[in-house]
């Protein structure tokens, strides 16, 4: 039966409006002033907002780390975002000695038991004369945008020539490139240095990966883009002098964009330094509450467009089993560090939490205003990796990915909220004002209050479109 979501506060990335929305089957039909259609389930949205489904532009699910693999998978993963409000997830296909299609096909099958919409970005972590031709066959299957990475030595990095041909190949191409910006020669130097001398604490992860290492590295990749007359996009920004690299190259004409993560926002090295610090540990890591500033600076007068989670959680104690849907479940997890920083498998929880803690400690707090909100978490997004008008928008003819937001909703967060598959949660305690009500994918109730109603396999994949903008 058609939808019609009635009276509610409208918020897109550019107006906020009064109105109803009219949903048959899986697209949105129209939108508009006190729209009467007869046969049709109502939904009272008046004192809700109405805003359109959340797009991650960055997770990792089911991702093989340092021995474990992160422990929410397309399943358990895509149910913590739709809990959160978003509807759609893009991850990373791995690249391994397979052509890069075959790459494509193996994650395709992993990725079937998602519960909302996905897409996905690809890996380039070796590159020769057979991968560069092979590039292009992924816009056939959908896959528009190549990450590749200035740290990792032996096992991911790429050379500058090579990132400079894979900027190329993508501008031939309609692609777009990302970038993962630290100095992988410095990290390895500083870390070798940090273990001989018994430093083996958390903190240690931050202080072997320097800001400056990525400060440089957005600049490096800002110049190849701009020789290559190419886009790009920084991952995870993270540092207050990669948002002023950035910002100098978009001055100047280079198609450059920035994303960055709730927990460069909210966190510093400091968190690192708790006994507990190993649950804030990923790659790039923390830095200083001055950083957190400038990032928000960043976010509010456009320098940056995207706010991704770079979601890949481990079990701060993958000894200890926890239930998930009824069922106990352990995988080793922070723990295998203990005694040795570098051990510590990288990543957090983040994707059910983005837009709820974004919402209260982002808009109410007067960082960004409500548009701006759906514009970094939404509808930037899904423009700059060429999923829009579809995803990202309310508009007639999208998809009906709509989030009726409460934004009258208390509650202390933590684990008792937040559904990912782990054993903690970096917000733990902190008190909420903003929650979604009801979340629809395509047209389908997901999420009904605190009940799920979505189910594995929901989800399908969204093939990105070549030539989406440069924003
Ligand atoms: N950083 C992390 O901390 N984990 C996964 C990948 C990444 O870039
Ligand atoms: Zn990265
Ligand atoms: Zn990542």
């Amino acid at each position: 039966m058609a939808l019609l979501i009635k009276s509610g506060t409208i918020i897109t990335a550019s107006e906020t409006f009064t109105g109803d929305i009219l949903v048959e089957g899986e697209k949105i039909s129209s939108v508009g002033a006190n729209l009467h259609v007869d046969g049709v389930e109502v939904i009272d949205a008046a004192g809700k907002l109405v805003l359109p489904g959340g797009i991650d532009p960055h997770v990792h699910l089911d991702l093989p780390m340092a021995g474990t693999v992160s422990s929410d998978d397309h399943y358990t993963g895509t149910k913590a975002a739709a809990f959160g409000g978003t509807t759609t997830v893009l991850d990373f296909v791995s690249q391994d000695t397979s052509p890069l299609t075959a790459n494509v096909g193996a994650w395709r099958l992993k990725a079937e038991k998602a519960a909302i919409d996905y897409a996905a970005h690809m890996n380039i972590t070796r590159l020769d004369q057979k991968v560069a031709g092979e590039i292009p066959d992924l816009v056939e299957e959908g896959i528009t945008s190549l990450k590749v990475f200035t740290a990792y030595n032996g096992r991911l990095r790429l050379q500058d020539g090579e990132i400079f041909r894979v900027l190329r190949i993508a501008r031939e191409r309609g692609m777009i490139t990302m970038l993962h910006a630290e100095n992988g020669d410095v990290i390895d130097l500083l870390v070798a240095e940090a273990l001989v001398s018994g430093h083996t604490t958390p903190e240690w992860h931050a202080r072997t990966r320097p800001a400056w290492g990525a400060v440089e590295a957005v600049l490096r990749a800002s110049a190849l883009a701009a020789q290559a007359e190419a886009p790009l996009y920084i991952v995870h920004m993270n540092v207050a002098g990669e948002v002023d690299q950035l910002r100098y190259a978009r001055e100047r004409g280079v198609k450059v964009m920035g994303e960055t993560c709730p927990q460069y926002l909210f966190f510093s090295i400091e968190h690192l330094r708790r006994s507990d610090g190993a649950k804030w540990l990923c790659s790039p890591p923390m830095r200083t509450p001055e950083d957190n500033d400038r990032l928000w600076k960043g976010l509010a007068d456009g320098t940056i467009q995207t706010i991704g989670t770079d979601h890949c959680p481990f079990f701060f104690d993958g000894t200890k089993p926890i239930t998930y849907e009824g069922t106990s479940i352990a995988i080793p997890g922070k723990e295998l560090g203990k005694d040795d920083f570098s051990k510590v498998p990288n990543g957090l929880p983040g994707v059910g939490d983005r837009l709820p803690v974004m919402w209260t400690y982002g808009v109410r707090a007067g960082h960004i205003t409500p548009n701006q909100f759906v514009a970094l978490t939404s509808t930037n997004p899904a423009k700059i990796f060429g999923l829009y008008p579809r995803k990202g928008s309310l508009l007639p003819g999208a998809d009906a990915d709509i989030v009726i937001w409460d934004p009258e909703r208390r509650l202390t967060y933590g684990i008792a909220y937040a559904k990912h598959r782990t054993d903690y949660n970096l917000y733990e305690g902190w008190e909420l004002v903003g929650y979604p009500d009801k979340v629809f994918l395509r047209g389908n109730l997901i999420v009904d209050g605190d009940r799920w109603v979505g189910r594995s396999g929901m989800g399908r994949f969204i093939p990105c479109q070549p030539g989406a903008p440069a924003l």
